[in-house]
Parts: C-alpha cells; structure tokens; sequence
C-alpha cells in the first residue's frame, strides 16, 4: 500500500492490487483477512500534504498600477472561498454577503493565511494552499474541517489600510489660474463620486438634484472629504483616499460597510470665501458712513429688527456684506440686533450705535 500510493496527485483514483507477501502474509489479519489472500484496493486521494510544506500561493489577478502591498499591521479587508483540496467548499465570506475584516501579523487567524496576507496588492486576487500544520492541524474543526486537513482559499482584497494611515491627495487637474485656494469658513459647491475601493460606488452629487455645498471646517462632511476639498482652487479636480479612521470608522454608515476604505473624486465648482472665526457678518468693502442713517431706511430714527434685518439682506443681496456661510441669516440678524439692542425695547436709535462702536471694538467691526 506504502508503495501504490506514491506518485498520485489529489482526486486521481487507483485500484491497487497487494499481493499477500506485502500485505498480511500467511496469518491473514483477524476475520476479515484470510491467509495468502491479495487484497484490492480502491483508492481516490482526498488530501496530501508533507510536514515540511510551507504555504502555497498562485496570483490569479493583480490590479494594474498597484504600488503599495499589505504588510504586518495593516488592517484588511477580503473576500474567501474556502475548500478542501478535492474541491468540497467548507465556507465562504460570501454567502455571509460581508468581507473578513482583520489585522495581519497579529495572530487573529491561522498562521499560515496571517503570512498569506503579507505583500496584497488592493485588488488582488490569489489561490492559497495551506497545510494542516500551518491551519487547524490533527484536531481540525468539529463538524467544519476534518482534522490534518489542506485548507485551499481563494482569496479577493478588497482594500487595507494602516491605522497610521492619513488621506492621500492626488491631483488630477489643475487650472493655469489656481490663487484662490479652499480653507476653512469657506463655502463651496462642489462635485464628487464617492466609491469602495473595489470601484462598487456608492454615492455621488450626480444622483442628486441639488449641488453638494459645504462650509469647510464646519463639520459637515467626513474629515476626510473636508481634507480633500481643502486647498482646492475652482475647477481643480482631485482622487482622495480616505482610510476608514478619516471616513465612517469601523461600524460604516448607510451602503459604507464598517473599516471600509473610500476613494472620491472631486472637483470644486464654485468657491465662496467665507468668514474669519468669531464673526458672523462682514463688509466686503467699506461700511457705509454714517452707519445709522443707512440702517434708518424710512428716516424715522429708530431701526426696529424688520428693518434692521431688511438693512442687512439687502447688503447680502448687493455684495456689500457677507453673514457667515452655513448658518440660518434669519438667526444670525436677530444676534446681531439684539447686540445693538442695548436696552432690550426692541429698537436701534443712533445713540446705542454710537456706544456699542465706542465700547467695544470687535462689535463695530461686525457690523
Ligand atoms: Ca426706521
Ligand atoms: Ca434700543
């Protein structure tokens, strides 16, 4: 038997034929094996392996221009079907409908696909072979793997990151005139496709009927699409990754699954600088002089909160004056009147101008 089983490969069927000299010879063995009997054997070879295997890979796919490889302490994310070496699938990320999500060279999965992990291109996609002393070894697992066991993985990365990572920024079109750059308080309009690395995507301003406004710094977006939107100057065009501590975190949020990479493009369409920090509402040029009698819209010398408020927008409307971007102008007019409003009677007259301006510096230069 030791012989006719040598040189076969997994799922090649033999009959071997022992003759009694190497087999159980003239005593036979118990009931079942008569003296001087030849036995027959039909054998179909199931698994093989050698103690001194180490794991095997073959690379189906590598994604074109791939310039960086997983490495121990990366977190990744990949799709698997599991298998015996004749074929019989034991399990699959798949029919879970949710990738396997773990960090590499921590020991959190059986040794040999911790090293099968190490050097992935994102995209990538290998057939692993593993030996049973590098998985779950002579025990296997009850009612899953047969002990002694050769695990075979087909493997698709999906994306990885390091949590060191912080979010890359390419620019894939920049405009000759490029001066006025995206900072903070800035409002803008802006384009983008919001995808998983794997290109499945999932969000983008196209499928909405209004354009994408944010105020930068206002915490309105993830801070890795803030970060990629920063320093953009109108008609510049960016591919930003953004690895899952920049974007939705380990739990995800709505079609992001949890610990996922995304990769946006962008492009900035309209840029509109916004407001230094403590302000809500500047000139754009220089505040009209006298103040009150331009406030005093009907002349009769006192500028109750309708009018002040019409004053106001009416600045906007002109581009004479900006209220912060972001906020409700309905909330920050109010603000504003009740800070000219010294004496609570729901009216401005000249006098109060005049004192706020002399008492406090920052105020008159809100107003
Ligand atoms: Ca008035
Ligand atoms: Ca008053």
């Amino acid at each position: 038997m030791d012989e006719g089983l040598l040189g076969m490969c997994v799922g090649e069927r033999r009959i071997i034929i022992v003759p009694p000299f190497l087999a159980y010879g003239e005593t036979g063995h118990g009931t079942s094996v008569p003296p001087q009997a030849t036995l027959v054997f039909e054998v179909l070879l199931v698994d093989v392996f050698n103690p001194k295997d180490d794991l095997m890979f073959v690379v189906k796919e590598v994604p074109e221009g791939c310039t960086r490889r997983t490495v121990s302490g990366d977190y990744i994310r990949y799709h698997y079907n599991g298998s015996f070496q004749d074929g019989t699938a034991f399990d699959s990320s798949y029919k879970r409908n949710s990738t396997y999500n773990t960090y590499i060279g921590k020991r959190y999965v059986i040794p040999g696909m911790d090293k099968a992990l190490l050097g992935l291109c994102i995209g990538e996609k290998r057939r692993i072979t593993i030996p049973p002393h590098m998985a779950y070894g002579e025990e296997g697992v009850v009612d899953l793997i047969p002990g002694s066991a050769v695990l075979v993985f087909d493997i698709h990365v999906i994306d990885f990151h390091n949590p060191e990572d912080t979010v890359d920024i390419k620019v894939t079109h920049k405009p000759q005139e490029c001066t006025v750059t995206s900072e903070a308080d800035d409002l803008i309009q802006y384009r983008y496709n919001c995808s998983l690395m794997d290109g499945t995507l999932l969000y983008s301003s196209d499928q909405f009927d209004s354009p994408s406004i944010t105020t930068l710094g206002a915490n309105m977006v993830i801070p890795g699409l803030e970060e990629g939107l920063r320093g953009m100057c109108v008609g510049e065009r960016r591919e930003v990754v953004a690895p899952p501590h920049w974007g939705h975190g380990e739990n995800g949020a709505g079609d992001v699954p949890g610990s996922a990479v995304l990769f946006f493009e962008l492009e900035l369409q309209k840029l509109q600088k916004g407001i230094p920090e403590g302000f809500m509402f500047v000139w754009l040029g220089d505040s009209p002089d006298p103040l009150f009698s331009a406030m005093d819209l009907n002349g009769d010398k006192e500028v109750p909160l309708e009018e002040f408020s019409a004053f106001i927008m009416l600045q906007v409307k002109e581009a004479k004056g900006r209220l912060r971007p972001g906020f409700d102008a309905g909330t920050i007019i109010q603000d504003m009147f009740n800070n000219q409003d010294l004496n609570k009677d729901g009216k401005i007259i000249e006098d109060e101008l005049k004192l706020q301006g002399e008492s406090q510096q920052v105020r008159r230069d809100e107003l």
